[in-house]
This record gives C-alpha cells, sequence and structure tokens, in this order.
C-alpha cells in the first residue's frame, strides 16, 4: 500500500528543492513489457552476460550479440512508456532544475516526453563503429522485426570498413566523461535523489545516490524490492514505479 503521508511530504520537498536528480533503471520499464536484467524474470537468467555484453563477446561472435541486440530491439519497439515514464516526464518540466538520469538503453524517456535524458548506459537505436573512427548511426527507423531471427545476415559495418557495434556499454567499459560528468554534478548538487528500479548493483551508477547522499540530499528509492541501497535511502517507497511514481507526481 502505498503511504501517502510519505508521499505528501515528499512532494512538498521536490516543490521548495532548487534541484533535484532521479536516476532510473530496468525497474521502470518492467511495466511497459521491457525484461529487466536480474531476478526471476531477468534477462541474465536465461543470456549469460559474458557471452553478450562485455566488448570480448562481441570480439568472439558478434554476429550472436548483434542477434540478441536485434531481438531486444525488436521487444522495445512493440512497448510504450508506461505511467512510471509519463510521470517522471511531467516532474521535469514542473520541477525547472531537474536532471533525469538513466541506465535504460531504451529510449522510453525520450518517448515519454522528457527532454535531455542522461543515458549512462547508451542507446540501443545507436549503433557506432566498433573500432572507434567516430561513426554513429541512427538505426531508430530500422525494422529490427526485418532481421529478427535472421542468421544469415550481413554485420553491420562502419563507411570506414569496421564492424558496427551497439551504442551501449558493455561491462568493462568507460562510460561516457561527459555523460558521467554531468550526472555525478547533478547527484552531488540536488537537494533530492529518486532512484527508481534499479538493483543498484552495477557501477560508476550505483554510486551515484550514494554521492549525493553524502552531499546532504534526500536520498528516495522506488523500487519493488530492497537493494544494496535500501540502507542508505532517507525514504523508500516500496512499490511499482507506474503506480509510485503518478501517486508522487499529482501531489508536486
Ligand atoms: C521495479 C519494478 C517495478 C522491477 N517498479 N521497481 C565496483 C565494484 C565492483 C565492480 C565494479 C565496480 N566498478 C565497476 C565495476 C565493474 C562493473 C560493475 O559494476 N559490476 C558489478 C555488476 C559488480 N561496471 C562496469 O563494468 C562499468 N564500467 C566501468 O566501471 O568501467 C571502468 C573503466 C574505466 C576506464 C576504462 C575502462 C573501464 C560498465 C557497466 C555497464 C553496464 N551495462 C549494462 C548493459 C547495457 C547495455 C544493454 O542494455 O544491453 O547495463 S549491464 C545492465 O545492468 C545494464 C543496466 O543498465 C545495468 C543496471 O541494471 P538495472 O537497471 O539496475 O536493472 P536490474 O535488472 O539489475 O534491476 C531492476 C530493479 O528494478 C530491481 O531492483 C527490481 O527489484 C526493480 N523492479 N520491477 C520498480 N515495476
Ligand atoms: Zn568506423
Amino acid at each position: 500500500m502505498i503511504d501517502t503521508r510519505a508521499l505528501d511530504q515528499l512532494a512538498e520537498r521536490l516543490r521548495s528543492a532548487r534541484a533535484v536528480a532521479a536516476m532510473t533503471g530496468a525497474g521502470i520499464s518492467a511495466e511497459s513489457g521491457v525484461p529487466t536484467f536480474r531476478g526471476n524474470d531477468g534477462l541474465w537468467r536465461s543470456y549469460s552476460a559474458a557471452d553478450l555484453a562485455t566488448p570480448e563477446a562481441f570480439a568472439r561472435d558478434p554476429g550472436l550479440v548483434w542477434e540478441w541486440y536485434r531481438w531486444r530491439r525488436s521487444l522495445i519497439a512493440r512497448a510504450r512508456p508506461n505511467a512510471g515514464h509519463l510521470a517522471l516526464a511531467r516532474l521535469q518540466s514542473r520541477l525547472p532544475g531537474c536532471t533525469l538520469i538513466t541506465q535504460n538503453v531504451d529510449g522510453l524517456h525520450h518517448r515519454a516526453g522528457s527532454t535531455g535524458v542522461i543515458e549512462l548506459h547508451g542507446n540501443i537505436w545507436r549503433a557506432r563503429c566498433a573500432r572507434g573512427c567516430g561513426f554513429v548511426a541512427d538505426e531508430s527507423r530500422v525494422d529490427p522485426g526485418a532481421a529478427e531471427g535472421d542468421d544469415d545476415q550481413p554485420l553491420p559495418a562502419c563507411p570506414c570498413g569496421a564492424r558496427l557495434r551497439p551504442d551501449v556499454v558493455w561491462f568493462g567499459e568507460a562510460l561516457d566523461e561527459d555523460l558521467i560528468d554531468a550526472a555525478v554534478r547533478a547527484a552531488g548538487s540536488c537537494e533530492v535523489f529518486l532512484a527508481v528500479g534499479t538493483s543498484a548493483l552495477v557501477y560508476p551508477a550505483a554510486g551515484l545516490p550514494l554521492i549525493a547522499g553524502r552531499a546532504g540530499a534526500l536520498v528516495v528509492e522506488v523500487n519493488v524490492d530492497d537493494t544494496p541501497l535500501t540502507p542508505h535511502a532517507g525514504l523508500v517507497l516500496r512499490g511499482k514505479a507506474a503506480e509510485t511514481l503518478p501517486e508522487l507526481e499529482s501531489r508536486v
């Protein structure tokens, strides 16, 4: 059950805050039908992260990695932003100093109307040169269904001749420096930090609410379960993002 008194108090805090930061993880898109990574129905239950989400995996078998990303693109293409994404977009337009940070690569915040989203782990709808020549392709208009299940598909190539790879951040890879810097600045200077639908296990993103807390912000966790962040949160809103966030937003 939603704690309406806590929501009222948080709404007041948000209204008076000069700066707010919100960071989302896969949990916010779960109710749009996009699978999370960890937990019972998570992707890592059926697929190995080491075989699919590392630079070594791509070097070993780029076809397999592309097949997996095309399959995920097809799931995301069918998904729609849910009430949680929409509530965050409305919060952002109501609170001028609100920075939205996401670990998700699905682009659903953008489709919900959010602007200036810091996409820490990239975007599944872009491809970039695997050799690092700087070429980036917008593939949001490519029909993922057309290639799904077609193992003989030629691997996408960069104009420079190298392979193209999904423009996402795999384990062991550095995050874009400008993006992580902007996220650290937002975390370190906000008065309220909302951590929504993340297992808070993957660094450096998992460090952002801790930075905010150390700088004096109220850290709020919105999650259906406990995470390593829970003991550090000043307020825990136990529940689904698509239910909790609209309740919060309607009070701000
Ligand atoms: C709901 C809900 C509902 C469900 N409502 N809630 C320090 C200590 C130990 C290790 C490290 C460390 N620092 C770095 C590392 C290594 C590593 C790491 O963190 N490993 C840990 C797992 C141990 N980190 C890295 O490798 C990072 N790079 C790096 O550190 O580089 C250093 C470097 C510097 C200089 C040069 C070179 C290197 C990169 C991490 C990249 C992560 N990539 C992925 C894949 C992205 C592409 C793709 O999508 O395919 O990012 S992995 C995956 O995990 C994805 C996610 O963004 C990320 C986080 O997952 P998230 O979003 O939290 O999802 P889940 O599934 O874990 O949790 C869902 C949550 O929602 C759960 O809590 C549910 O309860 C909840 N939920 N339904 C609300 N309806
Ligand atoms: Zn190239």
